[in-house]
């Protein structure tokens, strides 16, 4: 092969490659979890309040966790207990805006799978408004919390959503 040609087959192969990375639907961002049709990532290094949380997974082009199926809850139970996690964990559900009416914030509709810790919400002292996955005897069932706490938080994203701002 001359080298004219060697360079030409090179570049050739190296268009291949870039071809099939930007082709490839099937991976989550660096250190974000796959299951189904999302990705996940467990942020545990900077608690925040819950609004907090809600801008923080916003900017990464994400939503706090919205939970709509018993495999969704259990891998997220799962994933929080094999790692020992501890503590409280947001996801983005509230009674904010009508107190008692729980709401997902991206669509603003009421849950049709819910999975409250038994006694849950219970709204104690009238300023428990957002949901989080609480862990310890609670074993990362929801509940209802202050908003106002700082907590660990999970953010969700579509695979196949916008991922070029995450480095
Ligand atoms: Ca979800
Ligand atoms: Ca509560």
């Amino acid at each position: 092969m001359s080298s004219d040609n060697e360079h030409h087959f090179l570049y050739i192969l190296l268009l291949s490659a870039v071809t099939v990375v930007a082709s490839q639907p099937s991976s989550c961002p660096h250190g974000w979890i796959l299951r189904g049709s999302s990705c996940y990532l467990f942020i545990t290094s900077t608690p925040e309040d819950w609004m907090t949380a809600t801008s923080y997974c916003d900017i990464l082009h994400a939503k706090l966790v919205e939970i709509e199926t018993v495999a969704e809850d259990e891998f997220l139970r799962l994933h929080l207990l094999d790692k020992k996690l501890t503590g409280g964990f947001w996801i983005g559900l509230s009674d904010i805006a009508v107190e008692g009416e729980w709401i997902w914030t991206s669509t603003q509709e009421s849950p049709t799978y819910s999975d409250w810790f038994p006694g849950q919400p219970d709204n104690i002292k009238h300023l428990q408004d957002c949901g989080q996955l609480l862990g310890g005897t609670y074993g990362f069932h929801w509940d209802d919390e202050i908003c106002t706490r700082t907590k660990n938080f999970i953010c969700e994203k579509e695979l196949n959503g916008d991922v070029s701002i995450i480095g």
